[in-house]
């Protein structure tokens, strides 16, 4: 039987486990990423670890999320990061230097390696044929300490590209129609892999908006296969040398497969406030817009930005929207100066940002009251963009561009002509923004500001868990409704004991004071709880209010494994009925806890008892041998404490 392009990479990396479906792998790890944002944990993390030099082929902090300096909280932790990557062997990308996934895919991925980054769109990747995973800080911290890297061997998904894409249609409509077609929860505990004779007509880009957002799929990663698309554009790169061929096995076996007959697809958008919220540009089409947002990791190329440009030229932005574009790279930002296209979005009015994150995780641009707002972003969760009221709607570059021109959402196809645009035969290759690290670390001193504040390590597990519901939440709970992320929180990533006061606030303002007044207790979920982010904060912020378990009707990937990794319970409803039974400040207890969940490694359910109702329920710990350790022991850094 043959292998799959994922499951060719994983073999080769392989530490331990067996590749069958459900069974947890263990794989070494070539690369890592680390974001401002999540960076900032992930080193205070590996300086607990206490490794001196990080023991990957490569591994890189960017400075991308937090560039919004209203204070001294974010430069300090630049700072931090600037100095403690010096010190241990990492370079660094410096603020202005570009959004993580785009920088790293132009300068650093390379086909056929692992890389392991600190955000969840590190899938991005995939769009060179890397096997590119998101994880939480700690996982990543590990890994740069030379540790494995554990994951649930994913399900194999095979999505067969035909034909070539119509006019006015792009690489963001494909994965919106995967969106459509799988839902958030669709891609959970799978690998999606991209095949068919479409993909000759899609660049690396195009490739990368479509990995980048498998994410919202839930997926473990996505992939594309690495071929003389690819080579191309290494070679444009000047990085021709690392480039190798990996394609699937003729005979390679997929659980579950999709055909998308691209000449088919329209102009998509995805409504408020989830991405497989769907639907044609064209049903929609004549909603008034306040705003348009281009850039993220998603749609940030020089490819995107020079049809962005092209159908500006010669416009003027509609009087009543506001249209910002951040270029997702020094490089593209430099490449469009140059040839003009730069020229041309200012003169059309366009409000042109730095090469970062920034409207896509709230750090700028929060739009009006109840304004409609269209972005090429790939998350359009409820009050992510700083605004609770405003309607966040996700769409192409070209679909974004011809909005902000007619002030209205417009099937591009009633605007005119689509935009010719083609990649250039090389990019302009200038690293200078990447600071190597220093020779003599010893020579390197650690700066750490006031706002960097110890973060909350649990402890060993005890035998009686108990506490209060303290919240009861729906399905597709997202780590932003968790862990809220706008310009106000951001620059506390550091402060795990202020973020809590804003803990799960979108849903329940009082959840914060509730869960210290009970002295912690229970979270219960909906399916997919937990979706969206790496940010170990949402298990952190938990952690601080004493939070022991959190009972749902699913996790999603990430953060379940950041659950795990702070010593948290993250327990599923064996019969979901049982979510409706569950009353609000119900006094739960798991008798045994140790035992019980060192039996959950074979399959026995955790009781759980309600003590307010007087009755017991069973719930499923999916854990392995591995994950029970770190349970038992309060998380990873004790577990593995415990066995240096
Ligand atoms: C996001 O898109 O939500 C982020 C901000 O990039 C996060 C990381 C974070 O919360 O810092 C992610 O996707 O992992
Ligand atoms: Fe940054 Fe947005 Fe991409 Fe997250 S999704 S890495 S916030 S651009």
């Amino acid at each position: 039987m043959g292998y799959t392009i994922s499951q060719k990479i994983i073999k080769d990396h392989l530490l331990s486990g067996e590749m069958k479906a459900g069974e947890e792998v263990s794989i070494r790890i070539d690369q890592t990423l680390t974001q401002d944002s999540t960076g900032t944990m992930a080193y205070l993390q590996f300086e607990a670890i206490g490794v001196p030099r990080v023991k990957t082929k490569l591994s890189v902090a960017y400075i991308d999320h937090n560039t919004l300096q209203t204070g001294f909280e974010n430069a300090d932790d630049h700072k931090y990061i600037q100095t403690v990557t010096s010190k241990h062997g990492i370079r660094f990308s410096r603020p202005g230097n570009g959004v993580c996934h785009q920088v790293h895919i132009e300068r650093f991925g390379v086909p056929g390696q692992t890389l392991l980054g600190s955000d969840s769109h590190t899938p991005t990747c995939g769009g060179i044929g890397m096997l590119a995973i998101g994880a939480g800080g700690l996982d990543v911290a590990v890994a740069m300490g030379g540790g494995p890297y554990y994951i649930t061997m994913p399900k194999m998904v095979r999505i067969t590209l035909k034909n070539k894409l119509a006019p006015w249609t792009s690489a963001k409509d494909i994965i919106l129609e995967v969106l459509r077609i799988m839902t958030v929860k669709g891609g959970v505990g799978k690998i999606i892999e991209y095949a068919g004779d479409g993909l000759e007509f899609l660049t690396v880009p195009e490739r990368a908006t479509i990995t980048n957002m498998g994410a919202e799929l839930g997926a473990t990663t996505s992939i594309f296969p690495s071929d003389d698309v690819t080579k191309a554009f290494l070679k444009a790169q000047d990085r021709e040398d690392v480039w190798t061929e990996i394609k699937a096995d003729e005979d390679a076996v997929y659980d579950e497969e999709i055909e998308i007959d691209l000449s088919t697809l329209k102009p998509l958008i995805a409504k408020p406030h989830m991405p497989d919220q769907v639907v044609t540009v064209k049903e929609i089409a004549g909603i008034k817009v306040d705003q348009v947002c281009i850039g993220s990791c998603t749609n940030s190329s020089l490819f995107d930005m020079l049809k962005v440009a092209a159908i500006l030229k010669g416009h003027t932005v509609n009087p009543d929207v506001s249209l910002a574009i951040a270029p997702g790279s020094k490089q593209v930002f430099n490449m469009l100066a140059e040839c003009g296209a730069l020229a041309d979005m200012i003169a059309a009015g366009a409000r042109i940002l730095e090469c970062a994150c920034g409207p896509c995780i709230g750090m700028g641009q929060s739009p009006k009251t109840d304004a409609v707002s269209l972005r090429t972003n790939n998350r359009n969760f409820y009050a992510r963009s700083g605004t609770a009221s405003a309607s966040i709607y996700l769409v192409s570059p070209e679909v974004a561009a011809v909005a902000a021109i007619t002030g209205v959402i417009t099937d591009p196809a009633d605007f005119g002509e689509p935009p010719v645009v083609t990649m250039p035969d090389s990019f302009k290759v200038n690293d200078n923004m990447v600071i190597m690290p220093s020779e003599d670390p010893s020579e390197v001193e650690v700066v750490r500001g006031p706002n960097i504040k110890p973060f909350p390590v649990n402890t060993a597990l005890k035998d009686e868990v108990d506490g209060k519901v303290l919240i009861k939440l729906e399905d597709n709970i997202t780590t932003d409704h968790i862990m809220p992320s706008n310009s106000k929180l951001l620059p506390f990533r550091s402060n795990v004991p202020h973020l809590a006061n804003f803990c799960l606030t979108p849903c329940d303002e009082k959840f914060p004071e509730r869960a210290k007044e009970n002295g912690g207790g229970f979270i219960v979920g909906g399916a997919n709880y937990g979706q969206g982010s790496s940010r170990e904060h949402a298990a952190l912020a938990p952690l601080q209010l004493g939070i022991k378990g959190v009972i749902a009707v699913s996790f999603a990937r990430i953060h379940m494994a950041n659950l795990i990794n702070n010593g948290i319970l993250p327990l599923t409803f064996k019969d979901a009925a049982d979510y409706d039974k569950l009353g609000m400040l119900d006094e739960l207890i798991i008798r045994d806890a140790r035992a019980q969940v060192e039996a959950a490694v074979s399959g026995k359910p955790v009781i759980v008892t309600n003590k307010t109702q007087g009755y017991d329920f069973e719930t499923v710990l999916a854990i392995s041998e591995r994950q029970c350790g770190m349970l038992l022991a309060g998380g990873l850094l004790n577990y593995t404490r415990e066995r240096s």
